[in-house]
């Protein structure tokens, strides 16, 4: 027999449906039994049997105990038993029970044709529950610096300062906000309904000396008048220049002359009499001590009686430009917060302040991999008077490019951040007159955004994604982080309805199984799915490192240097990742017209009212046609990601090359481009991309010819049967 245990919350439910209601010893006497009982149950030192706490339940008499006392005599077989108050527990008992059903249609039906569309139906309904199960959402701002995110997430999520008379919302913010390169890392908001405080992943101590090196580099080579990397000196990105040097000690200082000029001074070309980079990067290095800066976390001590919100303001500001002695350079910031407006759902958000795009064109892997997950709401910030950003549009193009548009378009949000009175600049297109109000000038721009993407996206129609404006400083905070949340509703909705699909679908085929009189219209599918084409991939399109190599001659200089000074990993030009990129695009592209013939295929049979007794089946075909393709441009993703690196990382006589053409004039990028167009078409690497190729080529047999061809064999017309 099935052991069904309580949920670990039992006692404290039993306490919430009681209470108000009777006594403890009251109840305990209507169930007979005894006086402190009740209370041992509540406190969960005492865990009745099933049956037990189910009497006691009833006894409570309401609608909700009752209910409670059902939930509990449910027995959960295939799935793990979601908590009681699972938004989705009703859902997913439906798909507990189709799953059961399709338990005991596989047991009673001889015909292997029902056993295979039960499995396909069993892998959509696990796959389904799966994602409904888990309420872990993350909420992730994307967006150009200096656009507004921060100001836009802190204020959505009530992340503020108390309100003090006379103080503009803007600067109440806790996180710090600024004109640009202000946060030095990703930082990531949670609602904590006890503590406050900060957990900080460092970077890795070789990842630091880099960037000591390249800020030392571009101290000696300004003082040398020289400029290596096609007129730019080395350096790294401001904030990171700005921390580093808060945590050595040697700021830049702005003076006033005694002309009154305001002059910038720096202190570290006095540390390097001689001028070499050596020497002075190791001196630097040395008064970072790193060996002291080990602290990970830092809580708010409520018996400071500081504000929570202040200290936290403080704290964070410190962390974020290595002003606190023991803490090292942040790679990632946890911030957690008592926040109500994240905590007040069921969900369990995360809310994510991406690292701002300081280069619109890269393609970065964080950023792909936040608007390409299932459980993310990417919120795709642009300047409202710039909006779209070039660099949203990038972000969305890289996804057509790929495929994933459809699911991104899905999750994502349009976020315009209007500041001051740009919301009054814009114009009516026809008439040229200004709007009467914010609100008008928003539609305005929005029609323009929505235009945007249509160019971009040739099947955005019916994907309407959200195009909301916000200013921080005046409009309502609570009605963009409800609009957010919303849209994990939605997202999780859409999810709730593939499952009711499948249900459907389970229950049509469990009547159908025995029936004969369907055989000629699986009959018919069948010879119209065997007629499609798609056991081979077409010819090769892109080669996996076309892009790898565009970027490179297109990045900003500095981002290739950094590049190759580690070996290919890093964010902005993250060789690794562009080749990932490179093979998925070449994957959707040779895959594309099978798919697309195949879709066509099941698309006209659900047009057709013939069909109609097997509808319910060809949807579940479609939709498991879907996956299998997203499976396999994951896997080319991962393929082209990994097939490299081994050899890649290897390869120092390419990476020293490329570093050596640092300093030889104009042409950097150009030059860095020919090392690596030479290496991939050396005839050394031909044993890799051959390699590929045949992955490619078989991971398209495994994950989805092999997928459809079995959906499609489950369909034959047994023998004598008549087809067409
Ligand atoms: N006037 C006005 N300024 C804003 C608004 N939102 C942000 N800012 C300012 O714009 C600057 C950049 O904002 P920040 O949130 O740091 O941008 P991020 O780099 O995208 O995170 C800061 O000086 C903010 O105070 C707004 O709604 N109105
Ligand atoms: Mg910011």
């Amino acid at each position: 027999m099935h052991i069904r245990d309580l949920p670990d919350d039992f006692g404290t439910t039993l306490g919430a449906l009681r209470q108000g209601r009777m006594k403890q010893s009251d109840l305990a006497r209507s169930v007979g039994l005894d006086g402190s009982t009740i209370s041992r149950y509540e406190s969960g030192e005492l865990i009745p049997s099933l049956a037990d706490a189910q009497a006691v339940l009833r006894a409570i008499g309401t609608e909700e105990a009752r209910a409670y006392a059902d939930y509990l005599g449910k027995q959960w077989r295939w799935l793990p038993r979601p908590a009681y108050d699972h938004p989705e527990r009703a859902v997913l008992w439906s798909v507990e029970r189709a799953v059961q059903r399709l338990a005991e249609l596989r047991e009673s039906v001889a015909n292997e044709g029902a056993r295979v569309q039960a499995d396909l139906f069993e892998s959509a309904l696990r796959r389904e529950a799966a994602y409904l199960q888990s309420l872990f959402h993350d909420i992730a701002f994307f967006g150009q610096i200096a656009v507004g995110k921060t100001t836009a997430l802190s204020t959505s999520t009530g992340l503020m300062l108390p309100p003090a008379p006379e103080e503009r919302r803007i600067k109440r913010t806790v996180l710090e906000v600024g004109g640009g390169n202000t946060t030095v890392c990703e930082v990531i908001v949670v609602h904590d309904p006890v503590r406050w405080g900060l957990r900080v992943v460092p970077h890795p101590e070789e990842e630091i000396a880099l960037s000591v090196n390249d800020i030392c580099a571009g101290v000696l080579s300004t003082r040398a008048g020289e400029a290596g990397l096609d007129g730019e000196p080395r350096g790294v990105p401001k904030e990171v220049d700005r921390a580093l040097r808060n945590m050595c000690g040697l700021p830049k200082r702005t003076v006033k002359t005694p002309e009154g000029k305001r002059i910038t001074v720096d202190p570290m070309p006095e540390l390097a009499d001689d001028g070499k980079l050596d020497a002075l990067a190791s001196e630097v290095f040395k008064r970072l001590k790193l060996w002291q800066r080990t602290r990970t976390e830092l809580w708010y001590d409520a018996s400071s009686r500081e504000d929570p919100a202040r200290w936290l303001r403080k704290t964070f500001a410190d962390v974020n430009n290595g002003r606190t002695a023991d803490v090292s350079l942040p790679k990632q910031i946890a911030v957690f917060a008592h926040l109500p407006a994240l905590g007040a759902k069921r969900y369990k958000l995360r809310v994510i302040d991406t690292k701002g795009i300081d280069e619109p064109l890269a393609d970065r892997p964080d950023l792909r991999s936040y608007l390409e997950d299932a459980r993310t709401i990417p919120v795709l910030c642009s300047g409202f008077t710039s909006a779209p950003d070039p660099s949203i549009l990038q972000l969305l193009h890289g996804a057509v490019e790929t495929g994933t548009w459809a699911a991104v378009a899905q999750r994502s949000v349009i976020l315009m951040l209007p500041k001051n009175d740009e919301a009054l600049q814009v114009k009516h297109d026809a008439s040229g007159e200004p709007p009467e109000s914010s609100e008008e000038g928003y539609e305005i721009k929005a029609d323009k955004v929505r235009d945007a993407l249509r160019r971009i996206g040739r099947d955005t129609g019916r994907d309407g994604l959200p195009i909301i404006s916000y200013d921080s400083d005046t409009d309502d905070p609570k009605q963009l982080i409800e609009a957010l949340v919303n849209r994990v509703e939605m997202v999780r909705a859409v999810h709730i309805r593939r499952v009711e699909e499948t249900v459907r679908a389970v229950e049509a085929l469990a009547e159908e199984a025995h029936k004969i009189g369907l055989a000629h219209i699986y009959a018919r599918v069948y010879g119209q799915l065997r007629a499609v084409a798609i056991t081979e991939l077409s010819e090769p399109a892109i080669r996996p490192f076309e892009k790898v190599i565009s970027a490179m001659r297109s990045l900003h200089p500095r981002t290739v240097w950094a590049s190759v000074v580690r070996h290919g990993s890093w964010n902005n030009l993250d060789v690794y990742h562009y080749l990932g990129t490179g093979v998925a695009a070449d994957a959707q592209e040779r895959s594309r017209v099978q798919i697309l013939e195949l879709e066509a295929a099941l698309g006209r049979m659900l047009a057709d009212d013939d069909f109609a007794p097997v509808h319910k089946f060809l949807q579940e075909a479609v939709k498991s046609v879907g996956y299998w393709r997203d499976e396999f441009r994951q896997i080319a993703l991962r393929l082209g990601r990994d097939a490299f690196r081994p050899a890649l990382k290897e390869a120092m006589p390419l990476w020293s090359a490329c570093a050596s053409e640092y300093g030889r004039g104009y042409g950097f990028r150009e030059r860095v481009a020919a090392h690596f167009r030479r290496w991939f078409e050396d005839p050394a690497q031909s044993g890799v991309l051959e390699l590929v190729e045949t992955a490619l080529a078989e991971q398209w047999s495994a994950c989805f010819v092999a997928n459809v061809e079995k959906l499609i064999g489950s369909l034959r017309p047994a023998p004598g049967a008549a087809s067409n």
